[in-house]
Protein backbone atom coordinates (compact mmCIF):
# COMPACT_ATOMS: atom_id res chain seq x y z
CA UNK A 1 0.00 0.00 0.00
CA UNK A 2 1.59 3.27 -0.84
CA UNK A 3 1.75 5.89 1.78
CA UNK A 4 -0.50 8.83 1.70
CA UNK A 5 1.50 11.98 1.45
CA UNK A 6 1.54 14.50 4.39
CA UNK A 7 2.32 18.15 4.00
CA UNK A 8 6.47 17.66 5.33
CA UNK A 9 5.87 21.43 7.06
CA UNK A 10 2.73 20.30 9.33
CA UNK A 11 5.15 17.85 10.86
CA UNK A 12 8.00 19.96 11.51
CA UNK A 13 5.45 22.74 13.12
CA UNK A 14 4.14 19.86 14.91
CA UNK A 15 7.87 19.26 16.40
CA UNK A 16 8.75 22.95 17.06
CA UNK A 17 5.67 22.66 18.48
CA UNK A 18 6.14 20.28 21.05
CA UNK A 19 9.70 21.62 21.52
CA UNK A 20 8.38 24.89 22.45
CA UNK A 21 5.84 23.37 24.63
CA UNK A 22 8.33 21.22 26.32
CA UNK A 23 10.82 23.92 26.98
CA UNK A 24 8.29 26.15 28.53
CA UNK A 25 7.76 23.64 31.09
CA UNK A 26 10.77 22.77 31.88
CA UNK A 27 12.21 25.83 32.58
CA UNK A 28 8.85 27.48 34.62
CA UNK A 29 9.41 23.74 36.50
CA UNK A 30 12.46 25.06 37.51
CA UNK A 31 11.45 28.54 38.29
CA UNK A 32 8.35 27.61 39.71
CA UNK A 33 10.48 26.35 43.02
CA UNK A 34 12.82 29.41 42.95
CA UNK A 35 10.21 32.04 42.92
CA UNK A 36 8.23 32.56 46.45
CA UNK A 37 4.52 32.10 47.50
CA UNK A 38 3.30 35.04 45.42
CA UNK A 39 1.75 36.43 42.63
CA UNK A 40 4.89 35.31 40.19
CA UNK A 41 4.61 31.97 41.95
CA UNK A 42 0.87 31.54 40.55
CA UNK A 43 2.00 32.89 36.87
CA UNK A 44 5.31 30.83 36.63
CA UNK A 45 3.03 27.33 37.75
CA UNK A 46 0.09 28.06 35.84
CA UNK A 47 2.29 28.82 32.55
CA UNK A 48 3.63 25.24 33.73
CA UNK A 49 0.56 23.62 33.90
CA UNK A 50 -0.40 24.90 30.55
CA UNK A 51 2.78 24.03 28.81
CA UNK A 52 2.47 20.48 30.15
CA UNK A 53 -1.42 20.26 29.34
CA UNK A 54 -1.01 21.50 25.72
CA UNK A 55 1.49 18.75 25.03
CA UNK A 56 -1.82 16.80 25.12
CA UNK A 57 -3.15 19.00 21.91
CA UNK A 58 -0.39 17.60 19.72
CA UNK A 59 -0.92 13.96 19.78
CA UNK A 60 -2.68 13.33 17.31
CA UNK A 61 -0.39 15.72 14.71
CA UNK A 62 2.97 13.94 16.12
CA UNK A 63 1.16 9.97 15.51
CA UNK A 64 1.08 11.60 12.23
CA UNK A 65 4.79 12.02 11.98
CA UNK A 66 5.61 9.00 14.25
CA UNK A 67 3.61 6.65 11.17
CA UNK A 68 5.56 8.96 8.66
CA UNK A 69 9.14 7.92 10.41
CA UNK A 70 8.13 4.13 10.67
CA UNK A 71 7.87 3.90 6.63
CA UNK A 72 11.03 5.57 5.71
CA UNK A 73 14.56 3.67 5.62
CA UNK A 74 16.74 7.03 5.66
CA UNK A 75 16.85 9.50 7.81
CA UNK A 76 14.77 7.44 10.93
CA UNK A 77 16.14 8.66 14.30
CA UNK A 78 16.65 6.35 16.57
CA UNK A 79 13.57 4.77 17.45
CA UNK A 80 14.55 2.86 20.98
CA UNK A 81 15.21 6.50 22.52
CA UNK A 82 12.31 7.98 20.54
CA UNK A 83 9.66 5.79 22.50
CA UNK A 84 11.61 5.92 25.29
CA UNK A 85 11.06 9.88 25.52
CA UNK A 86 7.35 8.86 24.71
CA UNK A 87 6.66 7.43 28.13
CA UNK A 88 8.76 9.73 29.70
CA UNK A 89 6.66 12.68 28.48
CA UNK A 90 3.54 10.32 29.57
CA UNK A 91 4.96 9.84 33.00
CA UNK A 92 5.80 13.03 33.08
CA UNK A 93 2.04 14.73 32.18
CA UNK A 94 0.54 11.93 34.27
CA UNK A 95 2.51 12.34 37.30
CA UNK A 96 2.01 16.17 37.10
CA UNK A 97 -1.68 15.91 36.99
CA UNK A 98 -1.74 13.42 39.86
CA UNK A 99 0.21 15.97 42.16
CA UNK A 100 -2.47 18.49 41.20
CA UNK A 101 -5.35 16.45 42.13
CA UNK A 102 -3.97 14.39 44.79
CA UNK A 103 -1.29 16.32 46.65
CA UNK A 104 1.25 14.62 48.47
CA UNK A 105 -1.26 12.11 49.81
CA UNK A 106 -0.02 9.54 46.88
CA UNK A 107 3.22 8.41 48.44
CA UNK A 108 5.51 5.36 47.68
CA UNK A 109 8.10 4.58 50.20
CA UNK A 110 8.63 8.07 51.46
CA UNK A 111 8.44 9.23 47.51
CA UNK A 112 5.94 11.63 46.47
CA UNK A 113 4.02 11.76 42.85
CA UNK A 114 5.98 15.50 42.72
CA UNK A 115 9.35 13.87 43.27
CA UNK A 116 8.94 11.40 40.89
CA UNK A 117 7.29 14.30 38.68
CA UNK A 118 10.42 16.18 38.99
CA UNK A 119 12.87 12.96 37.95
CA UNK A 120 10.81 11.98 34.39
CA UNK A 121 10.77 15.61 33.89
CA UNK A 122 14.60 16.24 34.26
CA UNK A 123 14.96 12.42 32.40
CA UNK A 124 12.94 13.62 29.21
CA UNK A 125 14.98 17.11 28.87
CA UNK A 126 17.87 14.93 28.59
CA UNK A 127 16.08 12.58 25.89
CA UNK A 128 14.62 15.63 24.43
CA UNK A 129 18.44 16.46 23.66
CA UNK A 130 19.12 12.95 22.08
CA UNK A 131 15.99 12.89 19.91
CA UNK A 132 16.36 17.14 19.04
CA UNK A 133 19.98 16.64 18.14
CA UNK A 134 21.00 15.42 14.81
CA UNK A 135 17.18 15.63 13.06
CA UNK A 136 17.20 19.44 13.55
CA UNK A 137 14.31 21.68 12.64
CA UNK A 138 15.21 24.86 11.67
CA UNK A 139 12.85 27.60 11.78
CA UNK A 140 12.43 29.05 8.48
CA UNK A 141 10.80 32.11 7.04
CA UNK A 142 7.42 30.80 6.50
CA UNK A 143 6.91 30.54 10.59
CA UNK A 144 6.89 33.69 10.80
CA UNK A 145 3.48 33.64 8.45
CA UNK A 146 -0.15 34.77 9.29
CA UNK A 147 -0.94 30.48 9.08
CA UNK A 148 1.86 29.68 11.40
CA UNK A 149 0.90 32.24 13.75
CA UNK A 150 -2.82 31.57 14.02
CA UNK A 151 -1.52 27.68 14.89
CA UNK A 152 0.56 28.78 17.70
CA UNK A 153 -1.88 31.10 19.14
CA UNK A 154 -4.37 28.14 18.52
CA UNK A 155 -2.13 25.93 20.82
CA UNK A 156 -1.53 28.71 23.24
CA UNK A 157 -5.40 29.06 23.76
CA UNK A 158 -5.92 25.34 23.53
CA UNK A 159 -3.20 25.41 25.92
CA UNK A 160 -4.61 27.81 28.83
CA UNK A 161 -8.25 26.60 27.89
CA UNK A 162 -7.30 22.84 29.12
CA UNK A 163 -5.38 23.99 32.29
CA UNK A 164 -8.24 25.76 33.00
CA UNK A 165 -10.61 22.70 32.63
CA UNK A 166 -8.52 21.39 35.06
CA UNK A 167 -8.92 24.01 37.72
CA UNK A 168 -12.18 24.69 37.49
CA UNK A 169 -13.03 21.01 37.61
CA UNK A 170 -10.98 20.56 40.60
CA UNK A 171 -12.79 23.90 42.23
CA UNK A 172 -16.62 22.48 41.33
CA UNK A 173 -16.09 19.24 42.49
CA UNK A 174 -14.23 20.14 45.57
CA UNK A 175 -11.05 17.87 45.52
CA UNK A 176 -8.27 18.87 47.68
CA UNK A 177 -6.70 20.00 44.48
CA UNK A 178 -9.12 23.16 44.44
CA UNK A 179 -7.54 24.45 47.28
CA UNK A 180 -3.86 24.65 46.25
CA UNK A 181 -1.56 27.32 46.86
CA UNK A 182 -0.24 29.62 43.96
CA UNK A 183 2.62 27.39 43.79
CA UNK A 184 0.55 23.85 43.78
CA UNK A 185 1.13 22.87 46.79
CA UNK A 186 -1.56 21.42 49.13
CA UNK A 187 -2.08 22.10 52.87
CA UNK A 188 -0.84 19.58 55.47
CA UNK A 189 0.15 20.55 59.59
CA UNK A 190 -1.43 24.34 59.48
CA UNK A 191 -1.83 25.18 63.33
CA UNK A 192 -0.72 21.77 64.05
CA UNK A 193 3.12 21.18 64.08
CA UNK A 194 2.91 17.74 64.32
CA UNK A 195 0.82 17.10 61.32
CA UNK A 196 3.53 18.77 59.23
CA UNK A 197 5.77 16.84 57.29
CA UNK A 198 9.33 16.60 58.12
CA UNK A 199 11.46 17.08 54.98
CA UNK A 200 14.65 17.56 54.30
CA UNK A 201 15.47 18.80 51.15
CA UNK A 202 18.04 16.22 49.52
CA UNK A 203 20.69 14.28 51.54
CA UNK A 204 20.45 15.90 54.47
CA UNK A 205 19.26 13.89 57.72
CA UNK A 206 17.76 14.67 61.23
CA UNK A 207 21.34 14.97 63.21
CA UNK A 208 21.54 13.12 66.72
CA UNK A 209 22.26 15.60 68.44
CA UNK A 210 21.61 19.31 67.29
CA UNK A 211 23.31 20.99 70.38
CA UNK A 212 22.13 24.11 72.38
CA UNK A 213 24.74 27.21 71.32
CA UNK A 214 24.62 29.26 68.25
CA UNK A 215 27.18 31.48 67.25
CA UNK A 216 26.52 34.65 66.30
CA UNK A 217 29.32 36.01 63.87
CA UNK A 218 29.15 39.91 62.90
CA UNK A 219 31.29 43.25 63.51
CA UNK A 220 34.43 41.47 63.89
CA UNK A 221 33.50 39.24 67.08
CA UNK A 222 31.63 36.10 68.03
CA UNK A 223 28.78 35.86 70.79
CA UNK A 224 28.37 32.38 71.81
CA UNK A 225 24.37 31.91 72.43
CA UNK A 226 22.07 29.30 74.50
CA UNK A 227 19.60 28.30 71.92
CA UNK A 228 17.01 28.86 74.97
CA UNK A 229 18.17 32.45 75.03
CA UNK A 230 16.62 33.02 71.57
CA UNK A 231 12.90 32.67 72.81
CA UNK A 232 12.31 36.78 73.22
CA UNK A 233 8.68 36.79 72.16
CA UNK A 234 9.01 38.13 69.00
CA UNK A 235 6.22 36.30 66.54
CA UNK A 236 5.48 35.78 63.02
CA UNK A 237 2.48 33.66 61.47
CA UNK A 238 4.44 32.46 58.45
CA UNK A 239 3.76 30.06 55.59
CA UNK A 240 6.54 27.13 55.46
CA UNK A 241 5.67 26.04 51.90
CA UNK A 242 8.08 22.66 50.54
CA UNK A 243 8.68 22.49 47.06
CA UNK A 244 7.62 18.23 47.18
CA UNK A 245 4.03 20.05 47.27
CA UNK A 246 2.68 20.96 50.67
CA UNK A 247 2.41 24.27 52.96
CA UNK A 248 1.31 24.78 56.06
CA UNK A 249 0.76 27.88 58.35
CA UNK A 250 2.31 28.35 61.84
CA UNK A 251 2.41 31.27 64.48
CA UNK A 252 6.47 30.84 65.10
CA UNK A 253 8.07 32.34 68.02
CA UNK A 254 11.90 33.05 68.87
CA UNK A 255 13.57 36.70 68.08
CA UNK A 256 13.55 38.58 65.16
CA UNK A 257 17.25 38.60 62.81
CA UNK A 258 17.23 42.23 62.89
CA UNK A 259 16.62 42.64 67.17
CA UNK A 260 19.51 39.71 67.25
CA UNK A 261 22.01 42.29 65.20
CA UNK A 262 20.86 45.90 66.63
CA UNK A 263 23.63 47.58 67.80
CA UNK A 264 26.14 45.58 65.73
CA UNK A 265 27.95 47.34 62.91
CA UNK A 266 26.75 45.59 59.52
CA UNK A 267 28.18 46.01 56.01
CA UNK A 268 25.71 48.01 53.83
CA UNK A 269 24.35 45.74 51.13
CA UNK A 270 25.83 42.78 53.16
CA UNK A 271 24.00 39.07 53.83
CA UNK A 272 23.80 36.60 56.32
CA UNK A 273 24.51 33.21 56.31
CA UNK A 274 22.75 30.78 58.13
CA UNK A 275 24.69 27.59 58.77
CA UNK A 276 22.74 24.30 60.13
CA UNK A 277 24.92 21.92 62.44
CA UNK A 278 24.85 19.58 59.34
CA UNK A 279 26.31 21.57 57.00
CA UNK A 280 23.33 22.81 55.12
CA UNK A 281 23.24 26.25 54.42
CA UNK A 282 21.21 29.44 53.00
CA UNK A 283 22.46 32.82 52.28
CA UNK A 284 19.70 35.84 52.50
CA UNK A 285 19.76 39.51 52.21
CA UNK A 286 20.61 41.41 55.52
CA UNK A 287 17.80 43.59 54.24
CA UNK A 288 15.22 40.76 54.84
CA UNK A 289 17.10 41.12 58.82
CA UNK A 290 13.33 42.87 59.74
CA UNK A 291 10.82 39.78 58.38
CA UNK A 292 13.24 36.90 59.18
CA UNK A 293 12.49 35.00 62.63
CA UNK A 294 15.04 32.76 64.70
CA UNK A 295 12.16 30.59 66.00
CA UNK A 296 12.08 27.92 68.86
CA UNK A 297 8.93 27.53 68.82
CA UNK A 298 5.48 26.45 66.70
CA UNK A 299 2.25 27.65 67.77
CA UNK A 300 2.85 27.96 71.13
CA UNK A 301 4.84 24.47 71.48
CA UNK A 302 9.17 23.85 71.48
CA UNK A 303 10.10 22.63 68.11
CA UNK A 304 10.37 18.84 67.95
CA UNK A 305 13.89 17.67 66.70
CA UNK A 306 12.74 17.07 63.23
CA UNK A 307 11.39 20.24 62.64
CA UNK A 308 15.12 21.73 63.55
CA UNK A 309 14.77 22.15 67.19
CA UNK A 310 16.36 23.87 69.06
CA UNK A 311 16.74 26.63 66.57
CA UNK A 312 15.37 26.80 63.02
CA UNK A 313 14.98 30.23 60.31
CA UNK A 314 11.75 31.07 59.46
CA UNK A 315 11.73 33.07 56.11
CA UNK A 316 8.23 34.52 55.13
CA UNK A 317 7.53 34.59 51.62
CA UNK A 318 10.89 32.21 50.78
CA UNK A 319 10.09 28.54 49.68
CA UNK A 320 11.02 25.97 52.23
CA UNK A 321 14.32 25.45 51.62
CA UNK A 322 15.33 28.53 52.51
CA UNK A 323 14.08 27.75 56.30
CA UNK A 324 17.73 26.37 57.23
CA UNK A 325 16.96 23.94 60.57
CA UNK A 326 19.01 23.05 63.54
CA UNK A 327 21.08 26.91 63.14
CA UNK A 328 24.08 26.14 64.45
CA UNK A 329 26.07 29.33 62.90
CA UNK A 330 24.76 32.89 62.09
CA UNK A 331 27.24 34.83 60.34
CA UNK A 332 26.88 38.81 58.94
CA UNK A 333 29.29 38.78 55.14
CA UNK A 334 29.89 41.51 52.79
CA UNK A 335 28.90 39.14 50.09
CA UNK A 336 25.91 39.20 48.10
CA UNK A 337 23.07 36.77 48.76
CA UNK A 338 23.30 35.82 45.25
CA UNK A 339 26.73 34.61 44.97
CA UNK A 340 25.88 30.76 46.12
CA UNK A 341 24.16 27.76 44.20
CA UNK A 342 20.36 28.48 43.76
CA UNK A 343 19.51 25.37 45.24
CA UNK A 344 20.79 23.85 48.37
CA UNK A 345 23.41 20.98 47.12
CA UNK A 346 22.51 18.82 50.25
C1 LIG B 1 6.89 15.04 23.24
C2 LIG B 1 8.07 15.00 22.62
C3 LIG B 1 8.39 14.03 21.50
C4 LIG B 1 8.13 12.69 21.40
C5 LIG B 1 7.45 11.80 22.44
C6 LIG B 1 8.63 12.26 20.12
C7 LIG B 1 8.56 10.95 19.65
C8 LIG B 1 8.91 10.55 18.36
C9 LIG B 1 8.76 9.23 17.81
C10 LIG B 1 8.20 8.04 18.60
C11 LIG B 1 9.20 9.25 16.53
C12 LIG B 1 9.22 8.08 15.55
C13 LIG B 1 10.50 7.32 15.66
C14 LIG B 1 10.52 6.14 14.69
O1 LIG B 1 9.89 5.13 14.98
O2 LIG B 1 11.14 6.31 13.63
C15 LIG B 1 9.64 10.59 16.24
C16 LIG B 1 10.15 11.01 15.03
C17 LIG B 1 10.68 12.28 14.81
N1 LIG B 1 10.74 13.31 15.73
FE1 LIG B 1 9.97 13.31 17.58
N2 LIG B 1 9.20 13.32 19.49
C18 LIG B 1 9.06 14.43 20.29
C19 LIG B 1 9.50 15.69 20.03
C20 LIG B 1 10.23 16.07 18.93
C21 LIG B 1 10.87 17.33 18.73
C22 LIG B 1 10.82 18.47 19.77
C23 LIG B 1 11.48 17.32 17.52
C24 LIG B 1 12.30 18.35 16.83
C25 LIG B 1 12.30 19.63 17.14
C26 LIG B 1 11.22 16.01 16.94
C27 LIG B 1 11.65 15.61 15.70
C28 LIG B 1 11.36 14.40 15.13
C29 LIG B 1 11.70 14.05 13.76
C30 LIG B 1 12.40 14.96 12.73
C31 LIG B 1 11.26 12.74 13.56
C32 LIG B 1 11.38 11.92 12.28
C33 LIG B 1 10.19 12.25 11.42
C34 LIG B 1 10.33 11.71 10.01
O3 LIG B 1 11.25 10.89 9.79
O4 LIG B 1 9.53 12.09 9.17
N3 LIG B 1 10.47 15.29 17.84
N4 LIG B 1 9.45 11.36 17.37
C1 LIG C 1 9.38 18.62 30.52
C2 LIG C 1 9.14 18.57 31.75
C3 LIG C 1 7.80 18.77 32.44
C4 LIG C 1 6.51 18.61 31.99
C5 LIG C 1 6.05 18.20 30.61
C6 LIG C 1 5.64 18.93 33.10
C7 LIG C 1 4.25 18.87 33.07
C8 LIG C 1 3.41 19.10 34.13
C9 LIG C 1 1.98 18.96 34.13
C10 LIG C 1 1.14 18.52 32.93
C11 LIG C 1 1.52 19.28 35.37
C12 LIG C 1 0.06 19.29 35.85
C13 LIG C 1 -0.56 20.62 35.59
C14 LIG C 1 -2.02 20.68 35.93
O1 LIG C 1 -2.64 19.62 36.13
O2 LIG C 1 -2.57 21.80 36.00
C15 LIG C 1 2.66 19.64 36.18
C16 LIG C 1 2.62 20.06 37.50
C17 LIG C 1 3.72 20.45 38.23
N1 LIG C 1 5.05 20.39 37.85
FE1 LIG C 1 5.74 19.83 36.02
N2 LIG C 1 6.42 19.25 34.18
C18 LIG C 1 7.74 19.17 33.82
C19 LIG C 1 8.86 19.40 34.61
C20 LIG C 1 8.81 19.89 35.90
C21 LIG C 1 9.97 20.26 36.69
C22 LIG C 1 11.41 20.14 36.21
C23 LIG C 1 9.48 20.73 37.89
C24 LIG C 1 10.21 21.25 39.10
C25 LIG C 1 11.51 21.41 39.21
C26 LIG C 1 8.04 20.64 37.86
C27 LIG C 1 7.19 21.01 38.89
C28 LIG C 1 5.82 20.91 38.86
C29 LIG C 1 4.96 21.33 39.95
C30 LIG C 1 5.39 21.98 41.27
C31 LIG C 1 3.65 21.03 39.56
C32 LIG C 1 2.37 21.28 40.36
C33 LIG C 1 1.73 22.50 39.81
C34 LIG C 1 0.31 22.65 40.27
O3 LIG C 1 -0.07 22.04 41.28
O4 LIG C 1 -0.45 23.41 39.62
N3 LIG C 1 7.66 20.12 36.64
N4 LIG C 1 3.81 19.53 35.41
N1 LIG D 1 19.42 21.65 57.87
C1 LIG D 1 18.40 21.53 57.01
N2 LIG D 1 17.40 22.44 57.03
C2 LIG D 1 16.36 22.31 56.17
C3 LIG D 1 16.29 21.24 55.25
C4 LIG D 1 17.36 20.30 55.25
O1 LIG D 1 17.39 19.34 54.46
N3 LIG D 1 18.39 20.48 56.14
N4 LIG D 1 15.22 21.14 54.39
C5 LIG D 1 14.49 22.37 54.09
C6 LIG D 1 13.24 22.11 53.39
S1 LIG D 1 13.37 21.62 51.76
C7 LIG D 1 12.02 22.34 53.96
S2 LIG D 1 10.59 22.22 53.06
C8 LIG D 1 11.89 22.62 55.39
C9 LIG D 1 10.98 21.57 56.00
O2 LIG D 1 10.79 21.83 57.34
P1 LIG D 1 10.09 20.75 58.29
O3 LIG D 1 10.86 19.47 58.15
O4 LIG D 1 10.10 21.35 59.63
O5 LIG D 1 8.70 20.55 57.78
O6 LIG D 1 13.14 22.63 56.05
C10 LIG D 1 14.21 23.21 55.34
N5 LIG D 1 15.36 23.24 56.22
MO1 LIG E 1 11.20 21.36 50.98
Amino acid sequence: MPAVPLPRRAGRRTNLGLLALLLIAGGTGVLAFGVGTSLPSRLVVAAHGAAGLGLLLLVPWKAVVVRRSRTRTRGRRDPASAWALAGLVALTVATGVLHTVAGPAIAAAGIAVLQVHVGVGVGTGALLLVHVVGGRQRPRRSDASRRALLQTGGLAVGAAALWAAVEGGLRLTGAPGGRRLGTGSHERGTGDPAAMPVTQWFTDAVPDDAGDVLELVAGGRTTRLRARDLDRGDTASAVLDCTGGWYAEQEWRGVRLDRLLAGLDLPDGGSVDVVSVTGYRRRLPLADAGSLLLATHAAGRSLSAGHGAPVRLVAPGRRGFWWVKWVRRVEVVDAPWWLQPPFPLR
